[in-house]
């Protein structure tokens, strides 16, 4: 069986677990946070999540893992048949982690230490969320999901990148999400869904545990 390892409020651990739970593949949830000994048997460079395959073999990086689930398990499909559809569905997901996603985490630091970060640090993540902002304003209809009438892998990563990006948002007293339209209501809709509402309250049920152990490392 796959086992999925991380821990619950990594937004990136719930991109692949989202993909499993959608798609009906069983699997096993092991708790770890990277830095825990031997992790780097699992993925060399420590990153949460890694998956270990049902035949013993550990692959890491989110969109990978996602990509692999679905060659493993095509049904049912998270990425459309038509080959431009496709390379959208990659560049939604690939634009939302370079400009979105990884600029707002370098806010993450201070988020958690309540701290004021500096000014040429804002520019600089603003800068990049204007590329995010613009791109995924170009791309994705949100009518209902993001490229249109079919669900995709896309709807899943952006999902949980949106998270980390609110933690940007309210550092950056900045309403990111609105500046992309018809997000904010695709965002809702999809908070909605069964699986969503399963990995936010698993998200809530290890709050308290992965803030203990930010501490424990501090
Ligand atoms: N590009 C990686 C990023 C994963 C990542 O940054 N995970 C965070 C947890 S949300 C992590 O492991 N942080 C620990 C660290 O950076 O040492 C992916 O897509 O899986």
């Amino acid at each position: 069986m796959i086992t999925l390892h991380g821990f619950a409020y990594s937004n990136y651990y719930n991109i692949p677990k989202h993909v499993l739970l959608y798609k009906g593949i069983p699997f096993t949830e092991d708790l770890v946070y990277g830095s825990g000994e031997g992790y780097e048997r699992l993925n060399p460079a420590r990153k949460v999540p890694s998956m270990t395959t049902s035949d013993g073999q550990h692959i890491a990086e989110s969109s990978v893992l996602c990509e692999y689930l679905e060659d493993m398990f095509p049904e049912p499909a998270l990425l459309p048949k038509d080959p431009f559809a496709r390379s959208r569905v990659r560049q939604i997901m690939r634009c939302a982690e370079l400009y979105l996603e990884l600029p707002c985490r370098r806010l993450l630091p201070f988020v958690f230490t309540q701290q004021t970060p500096p000014e040429s640090l804002c520019e600089e993540v603003n800068a990049m969320l204007d590329k995010g902002i613009a791109s995924l304003s170009e791309f994705c209809s949100c009518d209902p999901f993001l490229i249109g009438s079919e669900f995709t892998m896309a709807d899943i990563y952006v999902r949980y990148v949106l998270s980390v990006v609110d933690a940007g948002a309210a550092v950056l007293k900045r309403d990111i999400v609105s500046e992309i339209d018809g997000l904010k209501d695709w965002r809702s809709r999809l908070a909605g869904d069964p699986i969503s509402k399963q990995i936010d309250a698993d998200v809530e049920a290890n709050k308290e545990d992965f803030f203990a152990y930010i501490a424990s490392r501090n």
